[in-house]
């Protein structure tokens, strides 16, 4: 890289740590847009002049608020909230709420700033944001989490709405979590408005919300795979997760073709050497979304897979990898185990699950890689359509959500290509997600004057 651009990426990034200190996933996800955007954006002076990207990594408002609440057994409990608002200046905040042991404010920033250009490459209108606590669902009651919900709400519901801010799921938050948080919105509000996405289908939700991120990961995975002539056909895949996405991206590459081999959570990971089948997968769904189980019990289910405790899946060799658990999963040894496996694909269900490291052994290795920036876009997107069905005061069907899905995807796609083709002809897709989101961001905070 150009000595002038390398040092204008140390020294942004040098004063990007020190304005946000001992925030280290917030600064991970800065350096990595960039590195990709200051290059290009040496040729417009302009975007340089009105400072966009010293404005773009400071969020517009962060709201962090008390969330009291009372558990089962009388006992008053204290919790953080977060709501970090990054970008409006392509359409209302959107992002989707956490709920995890580990989220502090380094994590909500970076997920609210990746979330403003992965928002941006969907081609909807939605700025970026992203919410949670620290609060931890496992072991806890219906009551107790509603009791919760509604504690987080009655802070929340001042600084969001249709048009202001629009609210969804994401770790340690579903169907069930919306609707305690969207039952508490409309009694304070006396409003009934779609004010949050992933809603039930009787009560404002799309048809395909719940699958979009999964089979949108696997739409983008398949466009991915045909640059060089292949498809999930026959291909051996670990997925890591057992949640939402990795439930979704299973059941969608399994229809696919492939051999589903592995699925995790935080305490281990499950082989089936044999593949997930349609019954298996009836299984997953019941064990963690009605009876909150662990992924251990497949076991017991299912004798021929193996339970691996306190390990990640990536060990076993595979041909596509999809991580859909959580940020910095995948770390260099994995990475190493990845390419020592012969993946030719690794496309990203998570946000940020591969390390700056392991990025570099599996890029350099040769393999298809994508942010979930780009292939995880498919989450938001539908929620973009549930928001659009909401104001329409309609409801398309399946298919119809599908084919939106799907064009979106490939649209995604094909702006990486577009800003990311190497000299070779390969495609650097963390570039040219990066390019791509940035550039639509930028322009309409150009336009819009200094805000
Ligand atoms: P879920 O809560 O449904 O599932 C999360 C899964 O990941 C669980 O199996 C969980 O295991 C595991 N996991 C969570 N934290 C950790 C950790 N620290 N270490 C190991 N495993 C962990 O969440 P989602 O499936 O919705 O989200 C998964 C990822 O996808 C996240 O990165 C999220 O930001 C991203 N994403 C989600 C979208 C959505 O629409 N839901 C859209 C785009 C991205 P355990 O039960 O042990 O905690
Ligand atoms: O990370 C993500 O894109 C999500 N959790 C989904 C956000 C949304 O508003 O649907």
């Amino acid at each position: 890289m150009d000595k002038f651009i390398s040092n204008y990426i140390e020294g942004f990034m040098g004063s990007v740590v020190s304005r946000n200190p001992g925030e280290k996933e917030f600064h991970q996800a800065v350096r990595e847009v960039v590195e990709s955007v200051a290059p290009f954006m040496m040729d417009y002076p302009h975007l340089m002049d009105q400072k966009i990207l010293e404005r773009i990594v400071e969020p517009e408002r962060i709201i962090i608020f008390r969330v009291p609440w009372m558990d089962d057994r009388g006992e008053v409990q204290i919790n953080r909230g977060f709501r970090v608002q990054c970008n409006s200046a392509i359409g209302p905040y959107k992002g989707g709420i956490r709920f995890h042991p580990s989220v502090n404010l380094s994590i909500m920033k970076f997920l609210a700033f990746e979330q403003t250009f992965k928002n941006a490459l969907t081609t909807l209108p939605m700025g970026g944001a992203k919410g949670g606590s620290d609060f931890n669902p496992r072991g806890k009651s219906d009551a107790e989490v509603m009791r919760f919900c509604q504690s987080f709400m009655t802070e929340l519901f001042r600084h969001i709405g249709p048009n202001t801010d629009v609210p969804a799921g994401d770790i340690g938050v579903g169907g069930r979590e919306i609707g305690f948080l969207f039952g508490q919105y409309k009694r304070l509000r006396d409003e009934f408005s779609g004010t949050l996405t992933g809603k039930g289908i009787a009560w404002g939700g799309s048809l395909l919300r719940p699958e979009a991120t999964g089979y949108g990961l696997c739409y983008f995975a398949e466009q991915m795979l045909a640059t060089r002539g292949e498809s999930f056909e026959g291909k051996k895949v670990n997925i890591s997760g057992a949640g939402n996405v990795a439930q979704y991206a299973a059941q969608k590459a399994m229809r696919l073709g492939a051999k589903v081999q592995t699925l995790s959570d935080s305490d281990g990971f499950i082989y089936d050497p044999e593949g997930l089948t349609e019954e298996k997968m009836e299984y997953v769904f019941q064990l963690k979304n009605i009876r909150r189980g662990r992924i251990k019990e497949y076991v017991q289910k299912y004798p021929q897979a193996q339970y691996f405790p306190g390990e990640r899946p990536w060990r076993i060799p595979c041909d596509i990898a999809l991580p859909c658990a959580t940020q910095n999963e995948v770390e260099v040894a994995d990475a190493e185990n990845i390419v020592k496996g012969g993946a030719i694909c690794l496309a990203e269900g998570a946000n940020m699950p591969t390390t700056p490291e392991a990025i570099k052994i599996i890029q350099g290795a040769g393999l298809l890689y994508s942010p979930g920036k780009a292939s995880n876009a498919g989450g938001v997107a539908t929620s973009g359509l549930e928001m659009s069905q909401n104001s329409m005061r309609t409801s398309w069907t399946a298919e119809e959500v599908d084919q939106y899905l799907r064009r979106i995807m490939s649209d995604i796609h094909a702006a990486c290509v577009k800003y990311g083709t190497r000299e070779d002809g390969t495609v650097n897709y963390v570039k040219g997600a990066n390019i791509a989101g940035f550039i639509k961001v930028a322009g309409a905070m150009a336009d819009q004057g200094l805000v």
